[in-house]
């Protein structure tokens, strides 16, 4: 079959990328199923060829009005879609699509009518908070890491910073590529605007990557591998975290000093 990928090579390697990811997701054992979604910004890979293409399908609502989304474009996962079939297939698990003028509805131009994830609403939202507020980051990704998760069954680890300042403790690369911690939003409905709502005021409190309560994580990142590394590094130290008590011991973790000397050195922004 014939694909926008074809003829555009560096929408193919961006494509490319998050099929990469995609696959470590299922290997990681973090996209069950259905679950965990990806949305990328490629308007800067659009060229006028990809511009004019027609709508495979009426336009449909995004649920949000987003003016900062004027003119944007982007690849997404398929709702419903399996991460481990989106990494060997992107074009059949996801779409490109092109927001209206209106600013409130999608279309998809490529390469079928793949309808995005259930949580677009978040996904654009907080791309629309990203291009408003300057940003240059053009990934986000959601997906269910199983220690991660876990941790935010415990209520004492859902107040704030608790948590970033456990798995930075735990070894001291979390900090150095993960200098921004883990920010915490309380449960919500999955897909629902109150939930996007909330991870961007947690976004705009300068975390990178948010745990959803009992359910998972969204990261922001320039690119897709980007975002991946972040919640794998934050993964690394739950489970260092789990396997210290698995092993019958509360974990010391990083002293205080060693913490601030990391940050010195790496000159780390907290
Ligand atoms: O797309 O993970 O939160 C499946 C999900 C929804
Ligand atoms: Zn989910």
């Amino acid at each position: 079959m014939k694909s926008i990928l074809d003829n555009h090579p560096a929408l193919a390697a961006e494509v490319a990328r998050v099929a990469e990811v995609a696959g470590y997701l299922w290997q990681r054992g973090w996209a069950e199923r259905n679950g965990g979604n990806i949305t990328v910004n490629i308007t800067h890979l659009v060229d006028p060829g990809i511009a004019a293409l027609p709508a495979l399908a009426p336009p449909r609502p995004i649920g949000a009005t987003l003016p900062h989304l004027r003119g944007t474009f982007f690849y997404c996962k398929g709702t419903n879609r399996r991460m481990r079939d989106l990494a060997r297939r992107p074009m059949e698990n996801g779409s490109v699509i092109r927001i209206t003028p209106d600013c409130a509805h999608y279309e998809i131009i490529a390469d079928t009518v793949v309808a995005p994830t259930s949580e677009l609403p978040s996904h654009l939202s907080v791309h629309n908070y990203l291009i408003g507020k300057g940003s240059t980051y053009r990934a986000s990704l959601h997906t269910h890491p199983t220690e991660l998760v876990a941790l935010s069954h415990h209520r004492p680890f859902l107040q704030p910073d608790v948590l970033t300042r456990l798995l930075w403790s735990m070894i001291p690369e979390t900090k150095a590529f993960c200098p921004r911690g883990l920010g915490i939003v309380p449960y919500m409905l999955p897909g629902s605007v109150e939930l996007a709502e909330a991870t961007i005021r947690a976004i705009d409190e300068d975390y990178d990557v948010v745990l959803w309560e009992k359910h998972g994580v969204f990261a922001v990142a320039d690119d897709i591998v980007e975002a991946f590394d972040m919640v794998d590094t934050l993964s690394k130290s739950a489970a260092i975290y789990r396997d210290a008590r698995a092993m019958g011991f509360t974990p010391d973790g990083m002293t205080e000093a060693q913490m601030n000397e990391l940050s010195r050195v790496f000159r780390l922004p907290k």
